[in-house]
């Protein structure tokens, strides 16, 4: 029959992040002796989502609180098994916490923090001069932009910005903050601060992987490996991964194996 030498496919988002759990997921598959296709870098959450979901590929990394507010409109669940009774009816599952959290944060440079003594995002609303530069993804999120003025009463008009300029437009002084992701490379290189969600505005984002639920099924071998990545890669070690693929320059296979090669064998 046909199926049995179709690849599996895997997709990835545009961020550095993304592209290197992509290229992770398929060396562990790969090691399973399944052939995999990558499609690298589809688009933002909503395209990679509707890929998944149209049968374009058959997983692709995500995360859990992206999973309930952006692609399920759920913002009261948050645990993983509330997340798969959810999914199950339109043919999805979630699983393999991959050991980490990849979430929302706003950034500043520490001299502009300092001087204005910004420390938590309620902080921002004594300041509605600051420039805020923000990506056009969070700003059309229900866990980006809206939700968070609203919650926190922050009378800034942000622009969009690139998530790939941010950073330099902020060390240019182009912008005052910028939306960051705590595992961002440049984060802990530029010393900036992010600013404390006192309330807890802000979900937990779990890095899983989400996939079609045909997909242990039909790729027995490579499900196996994929859920020996369980807890495997902590926080420091993503930012750590995405250092050497965005300020280092290395390739994301390159990465995808040092990801590997560096952390405890499956137990
Ligand atoms: N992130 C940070 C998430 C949301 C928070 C970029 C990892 C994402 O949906 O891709």
């Amino acid at each position: 029959q046909a199926g049995a030498a179709e690849p599996l496919r895997i997709g990835s988002k545009r961020f550095t992040e993304s592209y290197v759990l992509a290229e992770v997921l398929a060396r562990q598959a790969r090691a399973s002796g399944t052939a995999v296709t990558v499609s690298a870098g589809l688009g933002n959450t909503a395209v990679v989502a509707a890929a998944l979901a149209a049968g374009s590929i058959d997983v692709y990394p995500e995360y859990t609180g992206t999973i309930a507010r952006e692609l399920l409109q759920r913002p009261d669940i948050d645990t993983l098994p509330a997340l798969q009774a959810a999914l199950a009816p339109k043919g999805l599952g979630v699983a393999v916490p991959l050991g980490f959290e990849n979430g929302y944060a706003l950034a500043l440079r520490a001299d502009v923090a300092d001087r204005l003594q910004l420390r938590s995002l309620a902080d921002l609303a004594r300041h509605p001069e600051l420039r805020l530069g923000l990506s056009n993804e969070f700003l059309g999120r229900a866990d980006g932009w809206p939700g968070l003025a609203a919650h926190y009463r922050l009378p800034q008009q942000p622009q969009a910005l690139d998530h790939g300029l941010a950073y330099q437009a902020l060390e240019a002084g182009n912008v005052d903050i910028v939306d960051a992701y705590t595992t961002d490379a440049q984060v802990a290189r530029r010393g900036l601060r992010l600013l404390a969600d006192t309330d807890h505005w802000f979900p937990g984002y779990q890095a899983v992987l989400l996939y079609r639920l045909d997909l242990p099924q039909h790729f027995p071998a490579a499900w196996a490996a994929l859920q020996r990545l369980e807890g495997r890669i902590d926080a420091s070690r993503m930012a750590a991964l995405n250092a050497r693929a965005e300020i280092d320059g290395a390739a994301f296979e390159v990465v995808a194996r040092e990801a590997l090669d560096g952390s405890a064998p499956p137990s």
